[in-house]
Parts: structure tokens; C-alpha cells; sequence
């Protein structure tokens, strides 16, 4: 029987030193274009499934965007944990001179091809590789073959899913979650940043996106509860990048009245950042040409500054174009991104933006966490999207790979440690095995 009791000692601090990380489960929401401050004290006061959320968990004060602060960049940074010029995705439009290919966001073939995708590992193809089973909603790249490996299941993003498709799939997410089919999911929810582009951050259209998404969190939690998930689920909801109002009116930068728009070989994007590639030897004249501009910056591609992470990327244009705050650079006003507000074609007017230096506070955007892994009720300082990719490992229960995110800025979220469910839930296995035994 001593003997038996040192045995069972031994076995029980066996049980209790394995870390019981790996059997949570977890959920992410990509809310797009959402800025910090739609979630400060007096917007929280009219929504209660995101004040729910905010007092059981944490809440960073804002979450920092990559450089740009556009959203393809920043849903690699957060998906891999490394800054654009790791991942190579540098923009929402990309050129490759050498095989003349382009990325361009929405539905496109060609930005399916790995070699915008392969120069980073996301998180999802990391949990598929542990033999860990990944659901994924509307998530931009989903669809993508990453290191010949795509998620156990991809609903394709297009543009723009519905609310009604959006809380259907967070629905779903829940499901296949508590069947166990799913160790992660994650879910996209775009309206914010549409309502926003169009109407401005400060909207009424905007705020009743904030509305729609904040009912569908609140269904969220009390589903969490009715199914007793509680304990066993973190949740994670995150954005790529904040809103700036824009000027259509006064503050367009015209690059047709400063050069020659044939010199240039090729332009990508529009807005705050663009980037432009010279004819054969028209590189210094565009240069000085553009210099001229006083609300904006031209960087030749070694002088862009270091702490944007971006230089070294293999798809960085010989110059690129940063505009101040709410100026927005195009060839002219003709070509203005307009948008379809009416049934006669391209006429509105976009009211907001983002893509400027991600310093600014109008471009942070926010984080939020609850669940068994997570402090309740604490307020973390900001953090930046290279630092979300280690939590996520982190609750998951997998190895990140090197990466450039800080864990010093992370690990006050957690719950220092384990659970007591977990702890309890070793303790009943280690019984279980005592009881056996004694008895057997
Ligand atoms: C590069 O691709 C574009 C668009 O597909 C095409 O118009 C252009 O002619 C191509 N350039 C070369 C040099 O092949
Ligand atoms: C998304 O919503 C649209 C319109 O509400 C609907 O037609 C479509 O079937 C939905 N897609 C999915 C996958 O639920
Ligand atoms: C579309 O936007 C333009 C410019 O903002 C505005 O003049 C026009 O009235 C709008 N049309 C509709 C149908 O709202
Ligand atoms: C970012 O992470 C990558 C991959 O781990 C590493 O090679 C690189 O040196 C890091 N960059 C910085 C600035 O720390
Ligand atoms: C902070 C937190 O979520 N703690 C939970 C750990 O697990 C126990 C037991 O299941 C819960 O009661 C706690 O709420």
C-alpha cells in the first residue's frame, strides 16, 4: 500500500506538471477596418455583448498596425507573426516585375499563387501540420494552397459577406467547435471596414455595424454558456487596421499635375500609400518631381524608414508614396475609387481610409480575449499585430515559429498557467488511475 501511495504520488505530479494547454479549444474573429475607440467607454455603453466580453477578459488599450496599415499586410502579420518585410506581403495590390504577376485584393486568380503566400507559415497551416483540425469562414487566403496544405475546411470569402452569413457562420464555428471536428476556427466579419470606407469612420452606418456585430457576440456568448463551453473555449477577436476620415474635396494629391504619368512603367494602389515602378532611367526625375509634393513623403526604396518593417520586401516599388493623414494620392480626381451607392454605376464618394503611418491613433485598431486562458476583467497596455500570433500559439496549445512578435507584451494576459478545470481534470484522471489500483 506504501508503495502503492509513493507510486500514485509520483504518478500525480507527473499528471500535474504536463502543461494542459493543448486541449483548449479556439475561436478568432477578423474584424475588419476596426478602430480602437469604437469600443471606448461610452460606445461600450450601448453594447452589451461586447461589454460582456470586455469584463469577463481582456481588453489591450489598442492594437498596432504593421506598416502599411492596409488589411493584407496586417492579416499575414497576425496570422504569422512576422512584419511585412518577413512575410512579403506588402500590400493590398502587389506587382512582380520579374514574372510581370498581380496581387490584387478581392477575387483574383493570380493572388492565389503561393509565391505571394509561401514566405511565412500562418497559423492555421502550423495546427493542420499538428494534426490539429482548422475551420475558417469568409477568411481572406483561406482558399489558398499554403506548403500544399489548406485548412480542414475554407467558406471562400467574397465580396461582402452578409450579416445574416456572418452570424451563421460564427454559429456554425461553435458547432463544429463543441463536436469536437474543430480545434480552431476563425471568422471574418468585413462590414465595419465597408461602412467605414464609404461613410466614415464615425458614421451611423458604421456605428450600426459595430450594432450588428455586437448582437451576433452577444447570441455568441450565451450560446458559449448553453453548450457549457465556458471553460474549455478562448476567444480572440482582433482587427487589422483602423479608419481616418478623408477629403475628396480638398485633399487629393494629383500625381498627372507633377509628372509624366507615361514615364511610369507601373503604379500600384491608390490613397495613402502607393507604389510606382520608372521607366528605364526616369527614376531621379520622378524623384524630384514628386519631392515637390508637400503633403506627402517619397521614399527611393532604401530610404524608407526602419521602423516600418517594410523595405526589405522583395515586392517594394523603387519608390513608394506615403501620404499625411487624410490626404489621399491618385493619377487624378477622374480616377478616384468610386463606389456604387446608387443603381447608375460608380458615383460615391469614399469617406474613409486607412494605409497611413501606423503610428498614428486614427489607424490602431483593437484586441480583445476571454476565455479559460485569459485574465478576466483586465486591462492590458496596447500591443502590435506581430505580438497576437504567440497568444493564439499560445491557447492552442502548439510551438510558435520564430517570429517578430514580444512576449513580455502578451503574457500579463494570461491566467497565469493552468486552470483549475485543468488541474481538476488530471486530478479526476489521476484517481480514477488510484482507485484502480487499490482496487485491482
Ligand atoms: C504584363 O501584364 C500586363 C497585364 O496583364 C500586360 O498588359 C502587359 O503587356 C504585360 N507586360 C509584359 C512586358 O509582358
Ligand atoms: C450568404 O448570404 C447570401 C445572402 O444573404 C446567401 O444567398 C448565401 O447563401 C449565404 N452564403 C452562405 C454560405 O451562407
Ligand atoms: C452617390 O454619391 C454621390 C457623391 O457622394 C452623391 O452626389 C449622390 O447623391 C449619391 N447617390 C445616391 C443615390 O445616394
Ligand atoms: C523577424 O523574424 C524573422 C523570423 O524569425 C527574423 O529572421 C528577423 O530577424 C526578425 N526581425 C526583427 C527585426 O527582429
Ligand atoms: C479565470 C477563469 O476563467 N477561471 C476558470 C478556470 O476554471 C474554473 C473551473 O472550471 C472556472 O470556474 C474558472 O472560472
Amino acid at each position: 500500500m506504501a508503495r502503492h501511495s509513493a507510486l500514485c504520488t509520483a504518478t500525480l505530479i507527473a499528471f500535474l506538471s504536463v502543461p494542459c494547454l493543448a486541449n483548449r479549444k479556439l475561436l478568432v474573429f477578423l474584424i475588419d477596418g476596426f478602430r480602437y475607440d469604437y469600443i471606448n467607454e461610452h460606445e461600450l455603453q450601448n453594447l452589451p455583448g461586447l461589454s460582456e466580453i470586455v469584463q469577463s477578459g481582456v481588453k489591450a488599450d489598442y492594437l498596432t498596425p504593421e506598416f502599411p496599415s492596409l488589411s493584407f499586410p496586417n492579416y499575414y502579420s497576425l496570422m504569422t507573426g512576422h512584419y511585412c518585410n518577413v512575410h512579403q506581403m506588402i500590400g493590398n495590390y502587389m506587382w512582380d516585375e520579374k514574372s510581370n504577376k498581380s496581387f490584387l485584393i478581392g477575387e483574383n486568380e493570380d493572388s492565389q499563387l503561393p509565391m505571394w503566400w509561401e514566405a511565412s507559415e500562418p497559423i492555421w497551416v502550423t495546427m493542420m501540420k499538428n494534426k490539429r483540425q482548422v475551420y475558417m469562414y469568409y477568411w481572406p487566403g483561406c482558399e489558398v494552397e499554403i506548403q500544399s496544405t489548406r485548412p480542414t475546411y475554407c467558406q471562400q470569402y467574397y465580396y461582402y459577406p452578409s450579416d445574416k452569413n456572418f452570424s451563421t457562420a460564427v454559429s456554425d464555428a461553435i458547432d463544429v467547435l463543441w463536436q469536437g471536428k474543430a480545434d480552431m476556427a476563425a471568422v471574418y466579419y468585413e462590414r465595419n471596414d465597408v461602412e467605414g470606407h464609404h461613410f466614415g469612420p464615425w458614421s451611423e452606418q458604421r456605428k450600426e455595424a459595430t450594432k450588428s456585430l455586437d448582437e451576433t457576440l452577444r447570441s455568441m456568448n450565451m450560446k458559449i454558456k448553453e453548450l457549457g463551453l465556458q471553460n474549455e473555449l478562448n476567444v480572440i477577436l482582433f482587427s487589422d487596421h483602423g479608419m481616418t476620415d478623408i477629403f475628396w474635396t480638398e485633399k487629393v494629391i494629383e500625381l498627372d499635375k507633377y509628372i509624366k504619368m507615361s514615364d511610369v512603367l507601373n503604379m500600384m494602389d491608390r490613397g495613402p500609400i502607393v507604389s510606382l515602378w520608372p521607366q528605364e532611367g526616369k527614376l531621379n526625375e520622378l524623384y524630384s518631381n514628386l519631392k515637390k509634393v508637400k503633403e506627402m513623403n517619397v521614399y527611393k526604396k532604401d530610404e524608407i524608414p526602419d521602423k516600418y518593417h517594410y523595405k526589405g520586401g522583395k515586392f517594394v516599388a523603387p519608390l513608394t508614396l506615403l501620404a499625411q493623414e487624410g490626404w489621399f494620392i491618385s493619377e487624378n480626381i477622374q480616377k478616384l475609387p468610386y463606389w456604387a451607392n446608387g443603381t447608375d454605376g460608380k458615383k460615391g464618394w469614399q469617406h474613409g481610409w486607412h494605409g497611413y503611418d501606423n503610428d498614428l491613433m486614427v489607424m490602431k485598431g483593437f484586441f480583445l480575449a476571454y476565455g479559460p486562458d485569459f485574465r478576466s476583467n483586465y486591462k492590458a497596455p496596447p500591443i502590435r499585430v506581430v505580438d497576437v500570433y504567440n497568444i493564439m500559439c499560445h491557447v492552442a496549445g502548439i510551438n510558435p515559429l520564430p517570429n517578430n512578435g514580444t512576449w513580455s507584451r502578451v503574457k500579463l494576459m494570461l491566467n497565469n498557467g493552468v486552470n483549475l478545470s485543468c488541474t481538476a481534470k488530471a486530478s479526476v484522471t489521476v484517481l480514477t488511475l488510484m482507485l484502480g489500483w487499490v482496487f485491482f
